[in-house]
């Protein structure tokens, strides 16, 4: 298990900073977020660090990820909001603070504001395939 003695996160996991806990498992943590977008905002982490989906390795984000659906499900059966964001950034650039990967588990309310800092616009087809060939080209086994 990897631990970075400098993250908050891996503080929470060793018990050496307080979290508002919703679940654990070996490989896993689920806490309640302190600034919370939402009533119910909870955060799901792998126990052993790992900066971001670049770093992190397949078994332990499979683990985040069920870990990140249990928290959705019992959300919705607790507060019952019309929908939930799983919400997972990966850089500054992308809005990642806390650099040990988290997924955001975001209880959602029909018109509660809330916007991820985007305006959907109808893209181009021709780009969106060009660019899809790229990835699809460097996608690994
Ligand atoms: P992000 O910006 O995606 O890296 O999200 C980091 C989140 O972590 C942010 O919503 C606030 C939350 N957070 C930061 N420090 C702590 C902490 O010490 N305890 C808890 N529970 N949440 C924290």
């Amino acid at each position: 298990m990897s631990h970075d003695p400098n993250c908050i996160f891996c503080k929470i996991v060793a018990g050496a900073l307080p979290c508002t806990k919703l679940y654990e498992d070996a490989a896993t943590l689920a806490f309640m977020d302190i600034n919370p977008l939402n009533p119910g905002h909870a955060l799901a982490i792998p126990k052993s660090h790992a900066k971001d989906v670049f770093a992190i390795e397949e078994e332990a984000i499979a683990a985040t990820v069920k870990t990140a659906r249990k928290v959705a499900r019992a959300a919705r059966a607790a507060l019952s909001p019309a929908g939930v964001n799983l919400l997972q950034s990966s850089g500054p650039a992308a809005g990642q603070s806390v650099f040990h990967l988290h997924f955001h588990i975001i209880p959602r309310h029909t018109g509660d504001g809330l916007r991820f800092n985007w305006t959907p616009v109808p893209g181009d087809m021709a780009e969106i395939g060009r660019v899809a060939a790229l990835i699809r080209a460097k996608i690994e086994a």
